[in-house]
């Protein structure tokens, strides 16, 4: 009977655990990396952000002085002209934390005069099978529209490919679990 109580106490425990690293799997990014949000040193941002594999669930922060600079989020023709008339969303803090919750393009830039034609711009794309490795059999990429910022249709596969991570990290979790498991014995 304590035996019974004790393996339900480690399911609890499993369960719990692997919830937790499903949340840790999001990544943060910090555009510009040291360099931050900035007009200074004309930092390459299209470069930074295609070096990225984004996913949902990430956090795009951007870090800079807020008395010099901010950030617009917008859609993609203003973004190509650096028009800062119509953003989405502005964030003024100085230490903006975004949570990407969409899959494809979202477009950043600074709305201070002349910074964003100057580079301070970021096309952040999260694409839909970003979790796989590169295949030579690559999925015909849907047309999706740069500018779409609409949430994902439902699909088939897009499951699948969201358990492959968790499940990945299962091996771990139960690694880690029996030493745990040990440890009380
Ligand atoms: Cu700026």
């Amino acid at each position: 009977m304590a035996l019974a109580v004790e393996m339900r106490a480690m399911v609890v425990f499993l369960v719990m655990y692997i919830s937790f690293l499903r949340v840790s799997i999001a990544a943060v990014y910090k555009v510009g990396d040291s360099t931050g949000w900035t007009t200074i040193g004309n930092f390459d941002y299209k470069n930074w952000s295609a070096t990225k594999t984004f996913q949902l669930g990430d956090i795009i922060r951007f870090e800079y002085n807020p008395q010099f600079h901010n950030v617009m989020q917008v859609k993609h023709p203003e973004f190509q002209s650096c028009n800062a008339s119509s953003p989405i969303a502005t964030h003024t803090t100085g230490n903006d934390s975004i949570t990407i919750t969409a899959h494809g393009h979202h477009f950043f830039l600074c709305g201070v005069p002349g910074h964003c034609q100057s580079g301070q711009k970021v096309d952040i794309n999260v694409r839909r099978a970003s979790s796989l490795p590169p295949s030579p059999s690559a999925l015909p990429s849907p047309s999706i529209p740069a500018a779409s910022v609409s949430p994902p249709s439902p699909s088939g596969t897009a499951p699948l490919y969201a358990l492959n991570r968790p499940l990945a990290k299962l091996g771990l979790s139960i690694a880690v679990f029996a030493a745990f498991a040990c440890g009380f014995a």
